[in-house]
């Protein structure tokens, strides 16, 4: 499948989806959600692949949502329209693990599509913000929300209002991504990250993803509960019986993800 705003590619089980509008430094607008959010929900079906890549330019993860379309609207516009809402929701339907591998510039919807992901892999070259407020606008997917999560409020709070960037470095000081690596090592790292991924139970990589977000949704004690109902549901599967007989016989697992 080809799509015209992002370009896809697989290597073994793992699928790279590239933001491709290089003029306006992949500025996000709706005809590139929609075409992430198919390829999304295509290689999340295609059980021949167990994890995906979501990436950019080496200049730009992405600058954001596209401000000359959001220059247009009033208010109505954005009410009536549903804006480009429900396109930015698609990617918290994958069930799959997601990788943000981020170069450049992740800037207010680029900086919460990154934070949309699984985790994120940055470049040394990388830098994070939430520039809104210089647009006269809050941000609008999940910003203020997922940041101070990841983050800190005061990290948080920092960004937002002064609308400032963060480099790689102190991005990954602050708890916003996982790794920082050399900007030409970037896709390297990201890939050899995803395929240790496809190599575990694929439905277990499902629980893990499924029980971490949980743990932003609700209370500790819930989150347990829930956390404990999947762990005990592992012990009906054959991969957890493989997992464990592999060790115990000391050679690597071969799961079968059943
Ligand atoms: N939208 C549209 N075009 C953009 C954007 C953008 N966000 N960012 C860059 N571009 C375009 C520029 O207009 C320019 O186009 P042209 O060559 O035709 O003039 C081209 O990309 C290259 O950009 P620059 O010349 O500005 O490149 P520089 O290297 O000088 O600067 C920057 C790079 C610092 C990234 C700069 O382009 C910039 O500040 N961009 C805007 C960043 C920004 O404010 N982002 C936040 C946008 S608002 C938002 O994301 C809200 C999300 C709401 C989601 C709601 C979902 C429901």
């Amino acid at each position: 499948m080809s799509y015209e705003n992002v370009l896809t590619e697989t290597i073994g089980k793992v699928a790279v989806i590239r933001l491709n509008r290089p003029k306006a430094l992949n500025a996000l607008n709706d005809a590139l959600m929609i075409d992430l959010g198919n390829a999304l929900l295509a290689f999340d079906a295609d059980e021949n692949i167990g994890c995906i890549i979501v990436t950019g330019s080496e200049k730009a993860f992405a600058a954001g949502a596209d401000i000359t379309v959001m220059a247009r609207y009033n208010y109505m516009d954005v009410l009536k329209g549903e804006f480009i809402t429900r396109n930015w929701e698609t990617i918290r339907r994958v069930r799959k693990p997601v990788i943000a591998a981020v170069a450049g510039y992740a800037l207010g919807g680029g900086c919460e599509l990154a934070m949309m992901c699984d985790f994120i892999i940055a470049a040394d070259n990388a830098k994070f913000g939430q520039p809104e407020i210089k647009l006269g606008i809050v941000p609008g997917a999940g910003g203020t929300q997922r940041l101070p999560r990841a983050v800190s409020k005061a990290k948080a709070m920092d960004l937002c209002l002064t609308g400032r960037m963060m480099d790689a470095q102190e991005a990954e000081r602050a708890g916003l991504v996982s790794r920082v690596v050399p900007a030409d090592k970037l896709m390297d790292e990201a890939l050899a990250a995803a395929i240790v991924i496809t190599e575990m139970s694929q439905p277990v990589a499902a629980m893990v993803k499924d029980s971490v977000n949980r743990a932003y949704e609700t209370t500790l004690a819930e989150g347990i509960k829930y956390e404990r109902a999947l762990f005990y549901s592992c012990f009906a599967t054959e991969d957890q019986t493989e997992g464990m007989a592999a060790f115990l016989e000391k050679r690597p697992p071969s799961f079968k993800n059943q």
